[in-house]
């Protein structure tokens, strides 16, 4: 439903959200940068420059910007900074609730240990949330397919030992890295242990045709994995044609949400346009579909711009935002306490704006 009288960019800034597929070091701002050229004594234009996809490029050369950023953000100082910035800029944009996700790094050049790296991330978190930000946060632990499985059980004990530490605050894992580096079906062990342990998983899954990985894995986790898929391109019928109606009857029977990253998927070169993505598929079928920035920094974008360009797009009014916006807490891994107040919180914006 298209409502002519009001604004949409406004309104989809003002609507409360949730971001559930955020990654750390990709999430930064510019204006975050450029305090760190200046706090790090270096020339601001020469840092911040090539930093921020402006043009579609395949997937491999966003690859590139990553090895990059992680020769930036690699003491604990840049790390704290930059958690802790992001969460600020994400309560800017009325982000309500954020699932902030990264990969803990052992960086002996600067005395980083996973543990350590980690650690800086849900300090971050705790002073922001001292500081009565309105925003509640809480982290997954990634999993890079690069590094192979030995690192992914490690990353799984990691998060379950800080599951425990901080009593829920780390809820998860995220499964990420070049989708044309090695196969996720070595991963099922190690995602349905997570499982076990009762950790969520966010698992990026059919980010390019991979139908057999994608098939074996969601075959093995649908039953006993609490899980969503991130970015999911190639899942449905329409691009897979006979033999693979399969992945997409799990995902519907087992309403797995999807996380879709609209702006990363343009500019990753992996789908052609807001028209064509794989969100109105899914939300034509009434299927969980959530709306998300991927790296807000490397992709240029707010979850606002998100939200906007697939109202502009598919003529979302007022109404069908609130819908959808509600519609997002139930995928959240946060159990009923924090949805309900979330499910309120959008209530009485609702009741205020009509
Ligand atoms: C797959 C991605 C990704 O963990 O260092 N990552 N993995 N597909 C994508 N689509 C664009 N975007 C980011 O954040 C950067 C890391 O997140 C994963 C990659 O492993 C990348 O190195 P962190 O905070």
């Amino acid at each position: 439903m298209a409502d002519g009288s009001i604004n949409i960019d406004d309104f989809c800034h003002r609507l409360p959200k949730v971001e559930l597929h955020a990654h750390l070091n990709t999430s930064y701002s510019m204006k975050f940068l450029r305090e760190l050229a200046r706090h790090n004594g270096i020339a601001e234009e020469d840092f911040v420059q090539d930093l921020c996809l402006k043009e579609a490029k395949p997937l491999d050369e966003g690859f590139a910007l990553f090895v990059r950023l992680h020769q930036i953000f690699k003491t604990e100082e840049a790390i704290y900074r930059l958690t802790c910035s992001v969460i600020k800029e994400f309560a800017e944009d009325n982000v309500k609730y954020l699932e902030l996700r990264s990969t803990p790094k052992m960086i002996p050049e600067t005395g980083m240990t996973r543990d350590l790296y980690m650690q800086t991330m849900v300090r971050a978190v705790k002073d922001c949330e001292k500081e009565g930000l309105d925003i509640t946060v809480r982290l997954l632990v990634s999993i890079d397919r690069r590094h192979g499985v030995e690192v992914a059980r490690i990353a799984v004990d990691l998060a379950d030992k800080l599951m425990q530490s901080t009593q829920g605050l780390v809820l998860g894992v995220d499964f990420s890295g070049d989708p044309k580096v090695g196969d996720a079906t070595d991963f099922i062990p190690v995602f349905l242990d997570a499982a076990k342990r009762g950790l969520k998983l966010s698992l990026h899954l059919a980010e390019i045709p991979l139908y057999e990985e994608t098939k074996n894995v969601l075959q093995a986790c649908c039953r006993s994995c609490t899980m969503r898929i991130g970015h999911g391109t190639f899942l449905h019928r329409y691009d897979l044609g006979k033999g693979h109606e399969e992945m997409e009857d799990i995902v519907l029977q087992w309403k797995i949400p999807i996380e879709a990253c609209v702006t990363s998927n343009i500019l990753s070169k992996t789908v052609d346009c807001p028209g064509t993505h794989h969100f109105h598929y899914w939300h034509s079928k009434q299927h969980p579909v959530i709306l998300c920035t991927d790296g807000k920094g490397a992709f240029g974008c707010s979850l606002t711009d998100e939200y906007s360009k697939v109202a502009k797009e598919f003529g979302f009014g007022k109404r069908d935002l609130l819908a959808y916006a509600l519609s997002t807490v139930d995928s959240i891994f946060e159990g009923d306490q924090v949805k309900q107040r979330l499910r309120e919180t959008m209530r009485v914006f609702g009741q205020k704006e009509s």
